[in-house]
């Protein structure tokens, strides 16, 4: 009597994700029955998670973009994304302020985690970024931004750092926010359509 159901949502957690996101409290139970649905183990593995990306991208190779979204939302990096990692997650991409939003884009680009990002980095996440564009749009892209190389140069050179400089989380939440064209160049909107489609899915 009185001890929480094993698998149950505890209510530490509860009041925890009730504070930092947009849900309430029934939204939370519901939200934490369909996980258990879709996840029996309260865990989706980044298998699982390379395995949606593929389905929504038949055309496309998301892997690595894939890979670089999961370890931004693995927030204590155990390989593996639990129910309060799950709805931090959904509430960023749907409904985040756009700090928030900007503090996980730092957290993508940031690939070793040590704080700061380099322009080795930014390269790696927009190649990333272009395996999932199609080849038929990417002739649509502007002279200076069609290739990784090139997209690359443009956001590094807006930082003004030396070629082997480092952008910090302050400087490039400021960088992003004051010129909404660089906004355009390190985002890639689908990891938002992925979800709001995975919302329907399972409402
Ligand atoms: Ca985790
Ligand atoms: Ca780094």
């Amino acid at each position: 009597m009185g001890n929480a159901k094993s698998g149950a949502l505890s209510k530490e957690l509860l009041e925890e994700l009730k504070m930092n996101t947009k849900y309430s409290e029934e939204q939370l139970y519901a939200w934490y029955q369909k996980f258990l649905n879709e996840c029996p183990t309260g865990r989706i593995s980044r298998e699982q998670f390379e395995s949606i990306y593929a389905s929504f991208f038949p055309d496309a190779d998301p892997k690595a973009y894939a890979q670089h979204v999961f370890r931004s939302f693995d927030a204590n990096s155990d390989g593996t994304l639990d129910f309060k990692e799950y709805i931090v997650a959904l509430h960023l991409t749907s409904s985040g302020k756009t700090v928030e939003k900007l503090e996980w884009a730092f957290a993508l680009y940031d690939v070793d985690r040590n704080g700061t990002i380099t322009k080795n980095e930014i390269h790696e996440i927009v190649k990333s970024i272009f395996n999932m564009i199609s080849k038929e749009d990417q002739k649509n892209l502007p002279d200076d931004e069609n290739t990784p190389e090139k997209r690359t140069d443009k956001i590094w050179d807006f930082f003004g750092k030396k070629e082997n400089g480092k952008i910090t989380e302050g400087e490039f939440i400021q960088g992003v926010m004051d010129n909404k064209n660089i906004l355009r160049l390190i985002q890639f909107d689908e990891p938002q359509k992925v979800q709001e489609r995975l919302k329907e899915k399972k409402q």
